[in-house]
């Protein structure tokens, strides 16, 4: 099942306040879902990741049926209880992943056929077979396959940017599929939620065709696919300006595989209603720290004695420990720029894992203020705001 209400909306841009309830809980949009690939949001327990709000988190068909496969996830009784987080799951159709595997696919009408990247097998994975598996999986969200078109076709060395009749092509191809995932889903009874995704590539004609044919199946929500896929940024902002707010006003609206915090913010301002990036997780891998003033690379030598903790306002686990008072607020508890730069430089695990707490807690809080600003009607100051304050440096 799938309900969604439109709660408040903002006079000075497409932004909305939403409310959507699926079989495992409400979600409050507009929000940020966590990236889970493999059944896990890389070094966060599921009681972190509630105890920081998160609300909704992703998972991999693509992956998931590689390891650990169908078999043991069916045994289990679906993904929530087999990862042990109780509250909604999308799962992404496999159409991106598949893409990513580069020379080691052939796509077809029918599908896609491949060498599994685990063992060599060959594989096949159609739209009915997608639906299949994740319906096994039980993910409130469903996603239809698609093929995802790339801005470059082989890569970027080859100078070939997607000609509009490879774009058309694909776009086409996506709606068919549409289509038989679609009939798929419901000749399997599947009792959640299953979205269209729109495609098109950097032409707004096409997405327009593509929205309107997907529109007219009538999913109960709509992605945005195809975008941050090795486009130049204004391209990007250009597609996200345009196809949002064209989409059904009713229905849910998610923008795939987006962003920055900016992204974020003004794709909000362009109606989007949901996210998901693997930026907050990935990055905080790698030891850059997302906060209210710009983002800190914590391997910088500036930080090597610095006592005060990655943001003074934050008030996640990592900047204002079990207390949750943030320093700003008076609180002394908090992990300092000096010890965090010191388990990045020995290379400690807790490094990464604060880090993604710090990152998930900065990016579900943004939208929470996101909320916030649109319920008090707010968000054009909001927006000024958080714009200002990112540029100002930490
Ligand atoms: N399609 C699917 N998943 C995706 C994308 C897409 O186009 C993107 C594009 N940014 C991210 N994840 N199925
Ligand atoms: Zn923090």
């Amino acid at each position: 099942m799938l309900r969604f209400d439109v709660l408040a909306t903002d006079p000075t841009s497409h932004a909305r306040r939403g409310r959507l309830t699926l079989n495992h809980g409400v979600v409050e949009t507009p929000i940020f879902m966590p990236v889970g690939t493999y059944g896990t949001v890389k070094g966060v327990t599921p009681r972190s990741l509630h105890e920081m709000g998160a609300q909704i988190i992703l998972g991999n068909t693509f992956h998931l049926w590689m390891r650990p496969g169908l078999d043991v996830i069916r045994a289990f009784g679906g993904l929530h209880a087999f990862e042990q987080w109780h509250k909604p799951i999308l799962t992404d159709s496999g159409g991106f992943q598949v893409w990513s595997l580069g020379a080691m696919r052939k796509i077809t009408e029918e599908g896609v056929h491949f060498a599994s990247p685990v063992n060599g097998d060959k594989l096949f994975m159609s739209p009915e077979v997608s639906i299949q598996i994740q319906t096994v999986l039980g993910s409130d969200i469903v996603m239809q396959l698609d093929e995802c078109t790339p801005y470059w076709q082989g890569d970027k060395a080859s100078g070939h940017v997607t000609t509009e009749a490879e774009a058309c092509a694909s776009m086409e191809l996506s709606l068919r599929w549409a289509r038989r995932c679609k009939a798929e889903f419901e000749r399997l009874g599947n009792p959640n939620a299953l979205f269209g995704i729109v495609q098109g590539g950097m032409f707004e004609h096409l997405r327009q065709a593509s929205l309107e044919a997907l529109v007219e199946m009538d999913f109960p929500g709509y992605a945005i696919g195809g975008v941050s896929v090795g486009e130049p940024k204004e391209e990007m902002r250009r597609i996200m300006a345009h196809t949002p707010h064209r989409l059904p006003a009713h229905k849910p609206r998610y923008l795939m595989g987006v962003g920055t915090p900016e992204d974020l913010v003004e794709g909000v301002a362009c109606g989007v209603d949901m996210f998901d990036c693997v930026m907050p997780t990935r990055n905080a891998r790698n030891g850059t720290y997302f906060t209210r003033y710009g983002d800190l690379k914590i391997r910088n030598a500036r930080h090597k004695t610095d006592p005060r903790p990655i943001d003074p306002s934050c008030t996640c686990y990592a900047c204002a420990g079990s207390s949750g008072v943030p320093w700003e607020a008076g609180g002394r508890e908090g992990f300092s720029r000096a010890y965090l730069h010191h388990l990045d430089r020995c290379g400690e695990m807790l490094g990464p894992m604060l880090a993604t707490i710090h990152n998930l807690h900065y990016y579900l809080n943004l939208m929470r203020d996101v909320r916030a600003a649109l319920e008090a009607g707010r968000f054009g100051e909001f927006r000024q705001r958080f714009a200002a304050e990112r540029s100002q440096g930490v």
